[in-house]
C-alpha cells in the first residue's frame, strides 16, 4: 500500500472541548505521524476558501460561521492508506452515525460540529494542506 498524506483539522469545537491532547493521542497512537503542525484562526473569507465546494449548499453560513468562531489545529498525517484509514478513525460527518470507537463518535455533538476534518482523496489533501502549510512547514518524521 501506498504511504499517503492526509490533512486534517481539530476543529474549533475540539480546541474549546480542551480535547487537542485527547485527540492527537489518538491519532499517534493509530499510527499516524504528524508531518506539520499548527494552531491557527481562520477568518470567515479563509474559512470559505477552504470550503468552497460546498458553497451553495444550505448549510454553507453555518459551516463559515462555525470553523472562523475560534482556533482550529490543522496538521498534516502521513502512513500507508493515510486517507482511507483517518476517514474511518474518525467516523462518519454524522457523529449518530458514527461507529463506536470513532473521534466523532466519542466527542461530536452534532453534524455541523464534529471535531474533527479529514481529506476525502489524495489530490484533495495535496490541495487541502497547501492552504495551511508551505513547503519548509512540512518535515520528514522517521517511523
Ligand atoms: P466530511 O467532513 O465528513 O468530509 P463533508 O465534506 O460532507 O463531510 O462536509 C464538510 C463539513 O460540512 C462537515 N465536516 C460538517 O461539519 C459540515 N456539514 C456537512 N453536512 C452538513 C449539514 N447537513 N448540516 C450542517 N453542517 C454540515
Amino acid at each position: 500500500m501506498a504511504v499517503e498524506r492526509t490533512l486534517t483539522i481539530l476543529k474549533p469545537d475540539c480546541v474549546r472541548k480542551n480535547l487537542i491532547g485527547e485527540v492527537t493521542r489518538r491519532i499517534e497512537n493509530a499510527g499516524f505521524k504528524i508531518v506539520a503542525m499548527k494552531m491557527t484562526r481562520l477568518t470567515e473569507t479563509t474559512a470559505g476558501g477552504f470550503y468552497a465546494v460546498h458553497k451553495e449548499r444550505p448549510f454553507f453560513g453555518e459551516l463559515v460561521e462555525f470553523m472562523s468562531s475560534g482556533p482550529c489545529v490543522p496538521m498534516i498525517l502521513e502512513k500507508e492508506n493515510a486517507i482511507a484509514d483517518f476517514r474511518k478513525f474518525i467516523g462518519a460527518t454524522n457523529p449518530d452515525e458514527a461507529e463506536e470507537g470513532t473521534i466523532r463518535a466519542d466527542f461530536a455533538d452534532s453534524l455541523g460540529e464534529n471535531i474533527i476534518h479529514g481529506s476525502d482523496s489524495v489530490e484533495n489533501g495535496r490541495i487541502e494542506a497547501s492552504y495551511f502549510f508551505s513547503e519548509s512547514e512540512v518535515v520528514a518524521v522517521k517511523s
